[in-house]
């Protein structure tokens, strides 16, 4: 059989877990996995053979951490490492006609806003890994993803430098979320959009508890679905991790997916070539149910997904036009004050927010691109880029994390043929506005006749009809006034002759006349009533948001008045924020604005002293922010940001309080690392964040650090609290080692432990003191330690 046709025969079966069998062949602590294709290449090769024996058809080669950024300090690099690993997977796959996917994983390293690595730079390293190794692949994975820009650059980088299939899959937790917050109908979007060949769920959670999530999966997709459960949850028993299903259940577990339509099955931590015998069995003869083609307007951000099944509103204030404050924002690369016009924004309703940096004299494409990371960085509404220039469309797109909207095309060929490729590139949106070589046409029915112009070359560039938004034009009545008639007849002929969606520049029918409140309301209402789906307005005015709520439900689209009962019954009064010059440090922090957080900080040092700004104003704001986390109303980008706005805070004190004197206001000092063999620091970093923020000192050792390195530190700073992390099941037992030296070297002093593969359970057996499951519970203990 051809390869690309076994590819996509169905089931398509997968192997199961490397680092599992690794184990079982005596991989040391804190040996590099990926450095066994160079040692002991025959041991690979074996693993390969057993899963192809026990039926895979796919073997993922031994190259996960194979990044340059893993490698470093190895003495080897992914130029060395991957070519080997795949010419190992080659072998084994020759004698069993099977196929071999390039794998690669993540990078170990937070990408911003989260962390400090840069997207290109993540692109970078992908890139690197794709070239030394698609080659000799037949396809390439992409898994065990949490960050889904982290995702989207690695996915970039394989579509531009390797003609071959991409299967993309990413670990959530049980709430249907990743690490990160992602949630899995935006990973289908974004990654369907950019042209992955099949999408799905690897690893945390056994098939039991994935079902519910790749049902969700399914309903939000037509691509293949992937699924790769572990061998259900970690357990520890005598000090080792071990997985709670055997084969036959797991098989089980696995088979059920057939019935979603999930067609690519395999295992990953915990399983071994039983597990992928007893799904070949179990699968044996059955086909994927068929599914039913999921047609979607929504777009989205990593943690929000606005769908477009009803009347939207996007906000407009992001666009200099007649607004100096804002042109002058822009020319000083301001970014934070378009972050705060962000918000408000989002607070007074808005469902999407427009971006629209251009001014002359300025270049565009770095300033759309500055404008996106400072927006997404703050705030999780989908974004609509605002911009004639493709460059600039371009630089934002790249960076831009989710499904956005492209803002706009038009009937013109040169638009056309400049803006679907990077709709179709990026899996973005996209608003046709009606106007070509022409002009705008002034009937209803020749703006029709552009709109579906428009709709057909999109389709012809492969982009389906939900993506596509019309844009009828407002124009002024004061130039003519069959123009709000013109416009809402078009609008509801795109609708009822094309099925698409409309949306309208609401103000622009005012320009020139006065009383222009009553006028933009007025045709608000009218277009809403004629099916219009989508507003751009200023959120910010009353007036036009309270005419959009009553629209929306005398129109029916408002289902049972909800959005308009929560509006005006009381439920959440949208309270409009303060602007910069007041803003409190509370709502600065808990909003994530560095610098605000700064200033309103350095007000309050004129009637506070220090200690008094962190007990009153920094705690309660951070102990707030921990609880929305923990009780999963934000996601881990927000709780970094509010740290990083806490921190800036905190450092302005920090500055006060040494100028005043010598004396140091921490309360105590807490030693943190990631144990020997690990390299894994995120867990540890963010974790230093929150406690400094809460006025410990940190003594940082880093990553991969000796058991007596710790307890030496430990002695020579007197310290009493020390934090260990360690995020690989192969690194946990150099943790109770350095638990083990602790206890005998310095029996006072108190242990806490956290990270990935750690349970309370476990923790326990290991001897430490506390486990915390997440940095908000750190700082718990650290209280009761150290006050
Ligand atoms: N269709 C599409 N995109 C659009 C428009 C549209 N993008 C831009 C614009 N029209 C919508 N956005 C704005 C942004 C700012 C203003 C109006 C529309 C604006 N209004 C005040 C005024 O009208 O004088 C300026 C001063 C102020 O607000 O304080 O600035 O139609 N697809």
């Amino acid at each position: 059989m051809n390869r690309t046709k076994q590819l996509f025969s169905q089931p398509l079966l997968l192997d199961g877990a490397m680092g599992t069998m690794l184990l079982k062949h005596g991989l040391k602590t804190g040996e590099r996995p990926e450095l066994l294709c160079l040692t002991a290449p025959d041991a690979i090769e074996q693993i390969h053979r057993d899963y192809f024996a026990a039926g895979a058809q796919v073997v993922y080669t031994n190259t996960f951490g194979a990044s340059g950024l893993k490698l470093q300090g190895s003495g080897h690099t992914p130029d060395q490492v991957i070519p080997a690993a795949v010419a190992i997977a080659r072998k084994a796959a020759a004698d069993f006609g099977g196929l071999v996917a390039l794998d690669i994983g993540p990078l170990g390293e937070l990408l911003e806003p989260m962390g400090t690595l840069p997207f290109e730079a993540a692109y970078g390293q992908f890139r690197e890994q794709i070239l030394a190794g698609a080659s000799g692949a037949d396809l390439i994975v992409i898994e065990t993803m949490t960050d889904l820009q982290e995702m989207r650059a690695a996915l970039l980088a394989a579509k531009e430098n390797s003609p071959l299939p991409v299967f993309c899959s990413m670990s959530f937790d049980e709430g249907g979320r990743t690490f990160t917050g992602c949630d899995v109908r935006a990973m289908a979007l974004t990654l369907e959009g950019m042209g992955a060949d099949a999408i799905g769920i690897n690893c945390s959670l056994g098939p039991f508890e994935i079902y519910p999530i790749a049902q969700e999966l399914a309903q939000w997709t037509n691509l293949p679905l992937l699924i790769k459960a572990n061998a259900g949850l970690p357990a520890v028993e005598n000090g080792e991790t071990v997985y709670k299903i055997g084969p036959e259940e797991y098989a089980r577990g696995m088979a059920r997916f057939l019935d979603l339509g999930a067609s690519i099955l395999g295992g990953c931590c915990g399983t071994d070539p039983r597990y992928i015998a007893a799904l070949r069995e179990a699968v044996a003869g059955r086909s994927p149910a068929s599914r039913q083609k999921v047609i979607r307007s929504a777009v989205c951000s990593p943690s929000q997904v606005v769908e477009l099944d009803r009347a939207r509103i996007v906000g407009e204030r992001i666009n200099p036009t007649g607004k100096p404050a804002m042109k002058q924002a822009l020319l000083d690369g301001d970014s934070s004050y378009l972050a705060r016009q962000g918000i408000q924004q989002a607070e007074a309703g808005a469902h999407l927010l427009d971006v629209n940096v251009g001014l002359p004299g300025l270049d565009e494409a770095a300033a759309m691109k500055q404008a996106v990371k400072a927006l997404q960085e703050v705030l999780d509404l989908p974004l609509v880029l605002d911009s004639s220039s493709p460059a600039a469309l371009e630089a934002a797109l790249r960076v831009y994390c989710g499904r956005a909207v492209i803002n706009s095309v038009s009937g013109k060929e040169e638009s056309m043929a400049q803006v679907f490729p990077l709709a179709r590139k990026y899996g973005a949106m996209v608003i046709g506005l009606t106007l070509d070589e022409n002009g705008i046409p002034s009937s209803a029915r020749e703006r029709l006749a552009v709109a579906k112009k428009i709709r057909d070359r999109a389709l012809s560039y492969g982009i389906p009809e939900e993506r596509l938004l019309i844009d009828c034009l407002t124009l002024t009545v004061s130039s003519g006034q069959h123009n709000a008639t013109e416009t809402l007849e078009a609008a509801a002929l795109v609708k009822r002759e094309l099925g698409l969606k409309t949306i309208l520049g609401v103000s622009n029918i005012s320009f020139g006349l006065p009383a222009r409140e009553a006028l933009n309301q007025a045709f608000l209402s009218m277009a809403l009533g004629r099916g219009l789906d989508i507003a751009i307005l200023n959120p910010n005015n009353k007036g036009m948001m309270d005419a959009f709520f009553a629209s929306a439900t005398l129109t029916g689209q408002d289902t049972s008045c909800a959005a308009f009962l929560s509006r005006f019954a009381g439920e959440s009064e949208t309270k409009p924020l303060p602007s910069g010059q007041d803003m409190e440090i509370g709502h600065a922090i808990a909003r994530g604005l560095r610098a605000q957080a700064r200033e309103a900080c350095l007000r309050l040092l004129s009637s506070l002293p220090p200690m008094e700004i962190v007990n009153r104003h920094l705690i309660p704001v951070l102990d707030q922010v921990g609880r929305d986390y923990e009780e999963g109303r934000i996601f881990l980008p927000q709780l970094i940001q509010s740290a990083e706005a806490a921190k800036s805070a905190f450092e302005l004190l920090k500055e006060t309080l040494a100028k005043k004197g010598p004396q140091t206001h921490s309360k105590g000092a807490i030693l943190l690392a990631t144990v020997e063999g690990d390299i894994h620091d995120i867990g540890k970093n963010i974790v230093k964040v929150v406690l400094e923020n809460y006025g410990y000192t940190i003594l940082d050792l880093g990553k991969d650090v000796p058991p007596a390195a710790v307890v030496q530190a430990a002695k020579e700073r007197d310290i009493r609290l020390v934090g260990l992390s360690a995020l690989m099941t192969t690194t946990v037992p150099s943790m109770e080692k350095t638990i083990r030296l602790l206890r005998q070297e310095l029996p006072q002093c108190k242990v806490m432990v956290g990270g990935a593969v750690l349970t309370a359970e476990y923790a326990k057996s290991i001897g430490a003191d506390f486990y915390a499951a997440d940095a908000q519970q750190s700082v718990q203990f650290a209280r009761q330690v150290l006050g």
